[in-house]
C-alpha cells in the first residue's frame, strides 16, 4: 500500500497561493491565523483525494457500514492530528519553517471543535480515529451546533460562561453536502386512512418541518489512506420545500418554521450526567436521528432492492440513550414508507440497533413526559406505544402474575417514556464501558432486563487513541518510545510492553524523567501565561482534570489540600515534597454546588499561593477553560493522576487512561476502568484507597451513613470543615461555603448528608497521599513506576475497544485503500 508522498516545494507554493487567494496578502504579510487557514486548505487538498478513494472502495466492496449515532463528538483540533495521520508532520514543519512560521504556533490558531461535554463525547472522537485507522467503514452522525461547549472564564474565582462561536472564521475542513438534505417533521397530528386492501396508512398533518443539511468532516486514518466521515447536521428553514405557506398568507407558520430551524442546532446542552427534560433537547435528538436514519436507509436502497437485508449492511450504535428515537424512527420508515408488517419491521430494527450505557447515575436517566413526547412526535409516539404494548405482553408471559416486573421494566410508565428501556427493548446488544460497570448494570441497575435477555448484555471496556494522546500531545515521549522499541506502538499499542525492559535501566530512567521535566516546563509556561501563577517544575504535578461533579469528588481533593496546609501551618518545617495541585473542570451552568466547588478551589489557591511562610511547598492551580487541546499538554506533564470518584459511580473514566499512557501514577479508588488499570500495571505501581463499590452499594441500601460521627471524632477533619464556615477562605463572607459544608454534614433537611462518602474516604485518601509523598523521594523507584505505567497501557487503546465492537457486535469487514490504482 503506497501512502501519500509529501512534496515540500509544492506544499509551500500551495500555502503561499492560498494566502494570496483567501486574503490578498503575500506570505510575508500573513498573520498566523491566515497561515493556519491556508495550511488547512492545502492539507484538505490532500485529504480529499483519499476521502474520495475511500468511499469508492466502500462502494465497490458493498461494505457493511457502521453509523455511530451520538449527540456529542468532542474532537478537539484537527490540523495537528491530520498531518500526523497522513505522515506529513515533519515535512510540513520544515516547509513552514522555511516560510518563516512555527508549526506549533500555527496549530495553536485552530479552535477546538467542542461539540461535546466530556467523557462520552471524547470517547466518540477516539472511536472515529480508531475506526479510520483500522480501516472500517463508518460514519459518525451528530449535530453541527452553532455554539459548542461554553468557554470558561474565571473571574474573582467564579466560573463565567462565554459562548463558543467556533464557526466564526469558518471551518476549512468541512464540506457542505446539500445534495443529501432531508426533511424532518415535528408536531401536528396523525390521520389514519384505510386503503382498498384494508390496510392502514398513517399520515402526519399540520406539522412543522425543517430541512436537515449534512456537513462532512474528514476522519483521517493513520498512514493507510483511509478517510472516513463525521456527518454533522445543520437545520435550515424548509421554505424551499413548501412555498405555499406564504401564498396562503400563512405567515405565522413560515416564521415558526424559521425559528424552529434556527433554534434546533443553536447550542449544545452543557449538562453532563443530568437530565433536565427540555423540549428543545428532544427536538435535537429527533432532528439528527431522523436525518441520519433516512440517509442510511436511502444509501442502502440505492444499491439494494430487499429492505429485509438492511441488517446485513447497516448497523446503528447508539451512544447512550440520547439517540434512542432511532428505534421508533426506523420502525416508522419500515412500516409507513416501506410498507412492511410490524413483525418484519421489528425483526429488522432489532437486528440493526445496539445501545451503549455510559452511566448509572439516576439523575442522568432520560424519561420524557408523555404529553411532551406525543405532542412533538405524534407518529413516533404511536409506534412507541405499540412497542411498549408488545413488550409488556412479553413480560407478562415470561413472569405470569408478577406485576412488579411490569412496573420496573415497562417502556411507558408513570406518564413517561423511559428511554433506556426503549433502547434495551429495541437493541440486539447492550453494553457497559468497563468490567465493573457492566457487572453493576447486570446485577443492579438493569438486573430485570439482564435476567430476561442475558444474551444481549456485554462489556466493552473503553479506550483512547494513542495517536492524539501520545504521538501528538507528547512528542518528546513518543520519540523516546520509538527510539527504544520502534514505532509499532502507534498502530498496535500492546507493543509498548517492550518498554518494561528499560524500566530498571538508570540511564533510561533519567531520560524518561528528563522528558517529564520538559513537559512540566511547558505546562508551567502555559500556567504562567494563562493564570499568572509561578509553579515549580520540580514539584510533584498532582492533577485532577475532568467535568466537575459531586461524584468525581474534586471536593475531597481540595479538602485534603486544606488539611495539608493546616499541617504545614502548625509545623512549617514539616518534611514534604513540594506539590502543585492542578485542577481543570467545567461545571454545568446551573449546577450550584459544582460552581461553588470551583470558587472554593480558587479561594484556597489564593490563600495558599500567597502565603510566603510555607515556602512554596504547596501550590494550587485552577486551569481555566479545560478542553481537549490543553488537556494534551496537561496529561504529558502529570506525575499523579487523581481518579477519586466514589466507587461504583464512574462508569469507566478515560482520562485515567490518558494519564497512564503519559507516565502518571494513578491515585484512585477501585472504580470504573481504574480496576483494570491496576490489574494491568499492578497495585505496587498505583496508589489505591477508599471504599469498594460493594461497600458503597451496601451503605446505600441501608440509607447512607452518618458523617457526624466522623466530624465529632476526627479533629483534623473537623478543623477543615469549620474552615468552610468561619471565613478562613472567605474573610468577607463567612456564609460563602455554607452549602458545601451542608452537603457534607446537614442532617436537618430531607437531603442526605455526604452521599458521595467524602468524609468516609478522607483518612484513607490522606494516607494514600502520604504514600505518594514518600514514594516520590525515591527517584529511581518513581521513574520505574512511571515507565511501567506507560509499558502496561497497551490494553487501553481504543483500537482494541473498536476491534471488540467489530468482532462481537458490528461484524464489519476491513477495507484497504490503495492510492496507486
Ligand atoms: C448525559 C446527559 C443527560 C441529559 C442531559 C445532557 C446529557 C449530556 C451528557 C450525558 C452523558 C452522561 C454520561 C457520560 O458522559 N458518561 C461518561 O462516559 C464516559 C465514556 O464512556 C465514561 O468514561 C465516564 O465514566 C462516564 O461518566
Amino acid at each position: 500500500m503506497s501512502s501519500y508522498q509529501f512534496n515540500k516545494e509544492e506544499f509551500k507554493q500551495e500555502v503561499t497561493s492560498n494566502v494570496k487567494n483567501l486574503f490578498r496578502r503575500t506570505i510575508a504579510e500573513a498573520t498566523p491565523k491566515q497561515v493556519f487557514q491556508a495550511v488547512a486548505y492545502a492539507v484538505k487538498d490532500v485529504l480529499i483525494d483519499e476521502w474520495i478513494a475511500t468511499h469508492k472502495e466502500y462502494e465497490k466492496e458493498d461494505a457493511k457500514t457502521l453509523y455511530y449515532m451520538s449527540m456529542e463528538f468532542l474532537m478537539g483540533r484537527a490540523l495537528g492530528n491530520d498531518i500526523i495521520n497522513i505522515k506529513a508532520r515533519d515535512g510540513i514543519r520544515e516547509a513552514l519553517d522555511e516560510l518563516g512560521f512555527d508549526l506549533n504556533v500555527i496549530e495553536d490558531q485552530e479552535r477546538d471543535y467542542a461539540l461535546g461535554n466530556g467523557g462520552l463525547g471524547r470517547l466518540a472522537a477516539c472511536f472515529l480515529d480508531s475506526l479510520a485507522t483500522l480501516g472500517y467503514p463508518a460514519y459518525g452522525c451528530g449535530i453541527r451546533y452553532k455554539y459548542g461547549m461554553f468557554k470558561q472564564e474565571i473571574k474573582d474565582g467564579y466560573q463565567i460562561e462565554a459562548p463558543d462561536d467556533w464557526l466564526r472564521d469558518g471551518n476549512p475542513f468541512e464540506v457542505r453536502r446539500d445534495e443529501y438534505a432531508v426533511e424532518v417533521k415535528f408536531g401536528g397530528y396523525v390521520r389514519t386512512e384505510c386503503d382498498q386492501y384494508g390496510r392502514n396508512h398513517f399520515i402526519q398533518e399540520n406539522y412543522q418541518s425543517v430541512r436537515a443539511v449534512p456537513y462532512d468532516l474528514p476522519i483521517v486514518g493513520y498512514g493507510n489512506n483511509v478517510v472516513n466521515t463525521l456527518m454533522i447536521w445543520d437545520a435550515e428553514p424548509i421554505n424551499t420545500f413548501n412555498l405555499e405557506s406564504f401564498d396562503k398568507g400563512d405567515y405565522q407558520t413560515a416564521v415558526e418554521q424559521e425559528n424552529l430551524a434556527k433554534n434546533i442546532v443553536e447550542v449544545l446542552y452543557p449538562n453532563d450526567n443530568h437530565y433536565a427534560g427540555k423540549e428543545l433537547r428532544l427536538k435535537q435528538q429527533y432532528f439528527f436521528i431522523s436525518a441520519s436514519v433516512q440517509r442510511a436507509v436511502n444509501k442502502f436502497k440505492a444499491k439494494h432492492d430487499d429492505i429485509h437485508k438492511l441488517p446485513e449492511k447497516v448497523v446503528f450504535q447508539m451512544n447512550d440513550t440520547h439517540p434512542t428515537v432511532a428505534v421508533p424512527e426506523l420502525m416508522r420508515i419500515l412500516l409507513d414508507e416501506e410498507g412492511l408488517t410490524w413483525e418484519e419491521a421489528w425483526d429488522i430494527t432489532t437486528k440493526t440497533c445496539a445501545y451503549t450505557n455510559h452511566t448509572i447515575m439516576a439523575e442522568a436517566l432520560e424519561k420524557w413526559p408523555l404529553e411532551l413526547f406525543s405532542r412533538l412526535l405524534p407518529r413516533i409516539y404511536q409506534i412507541v406505544e405499540e412497542i411498549n404494548r408488545r413488550f409488556v405482553e412479553r413480560i407478562r408471559q415470561t413472569y405470569p402474575g408478577n406485576e412488579e416486573k411490569v412496573r420496573s421494566m415497562a417502556i411507558i410508565y408513570d406518564g413517561q417514556v423511559k428511554m433506556a428501556h426503549l433502547a434495551i427493548a429495541g437493541s440486539f446488544s447492550v453494553n457497559g464501558v468497563a468490567q465493573l460497570h457492566t457487572e453493576i448494570l447486570k446485577s443492579k441497575v438493569l438486573k430485570d432486563f439482564y435476567e430476561m435477555d442475558p444474551w444481549k448484555f456485554n462489556n466493552k471496556t473503553n479506550g483512547i487513541t494513542q495517536r492524539r494522546f501520545l504521538l501528538h500531545g507528547n512528542e518528546l515521549l513518543a520519540n523516546w518510545v520509538t527510539d527504544k522499541i520502534g514505532d509499532e506502538w502507534i498502530t498496535d499499542l500492546p507493543h509498548i510492553k517492550k518498554l518494561a525492559l528499560y524500566a530498571d535501566d538508570e540511564k533510561c530512567q533519567q531520560e524518561f524523567m528528563n522528558i517529564k521535566y520538559q513537559n512540566k516546563l511547558r505546562l508551567a509556561r502555559y500556567i504562567k501565561e494563562n493564570n499568572g501563577i509561578d509553579v515549580d517544575p520540580r514539584s510533584i504535578f498532582d492533577v485532577q482534570v475532568k467535568r466537575l461533579h459531586e461524584y468525581k469528588r474534586q471536593l475531597l481533593n481540595i479538602l485534603h489540600v486544606m488539611y495539608l496546609y493546616n499541617q504545614l501551618k502548625d509545623n512549617p518545617e514539616m518534611d514534604m515534597v513540594p506539590r502543585t495541585f492542578i485542577f481543570g473542570a467545567k461545571a454545568a451552568a446551573g449546577y450550584k454546588i459544582a460552581k461553588l466547588t470551583i470558587k472554593l478551589i480558587n479561594s484556597v489557591a489564593d490563600v495558599i499561593n500567597n502565603d510566603k511562610s510555607i515556602k512554596g511547598k504547596i501550590k494550587v492551580v485552577f486551569i481555566e477553560d479545560y478542553r481537549v487541546s490543553n488537556a494534551e499538554w496537561i496529561f504529558a506533564a502529570a506525575d499523579v493522576s487523581e481518579q477519586i470518584s466514589t466507587a461504583s459511580k464512574e462508569a469507566s473514566g478515560t482520562g485515567n487512561m490518558k494519564f497512564m499512557l503519559n507516565g502518571a501514577l494513578t491515585l484512585g479508588t477501585m472504580d470504573g476502568a481504574n480496576v483494570e488499570i491496576v490489574e494491568e500495571v499492578g497495585k505496587e505501581y498505583s496508589f489505591i484507597f477508599g471504599m469498594t463499590s460493594d461497600e458503597v452499594i451496601a451503605y446505600e441500601t441501608r440509607g447512607g451513613y452518618n458523617p457526624m460521627d466522623i466530624f465529632n471524632n476526627d479533629q483534623d477533619i473537623r478543623r477543615v470543615l469549620m474552615q468552610l464556615i468561619n471565613g478562613y477562605y472567605a474573610p468577607n463572607n463567612t456564609e460563602l461555603f455554607r452549602d458545601l459544608y451542608n452537603s457534607l454534614l446537614n442532617t436537618l433537611s430531607t437531603s442526605k448528608a455526604d452521599t458521595y462518602f467524602n468524609l468516609k474516604d478522607f483518612r484513607s485518601y490522606a494516607e494514600a497521599q502520604k504514600r505518594v509523598d514518600q514514594a516520590y523521594r525515591d527517584e529511581k523507584w518513581w521513574a520505574k513506576a512511571a515507565i511501567m505505567n506507560v509499558a502496561c497501557s497497551g490494553k487501553f487503546t481504543s483500537d482494541r475497544t473498536i476491534q471488540q465492537y467489530v468482532d462481537e457486535i458490528w461484524h464489519l469487514d476491513k477495507v484497504t485503500v490503495d492510492m496507486d490504482e
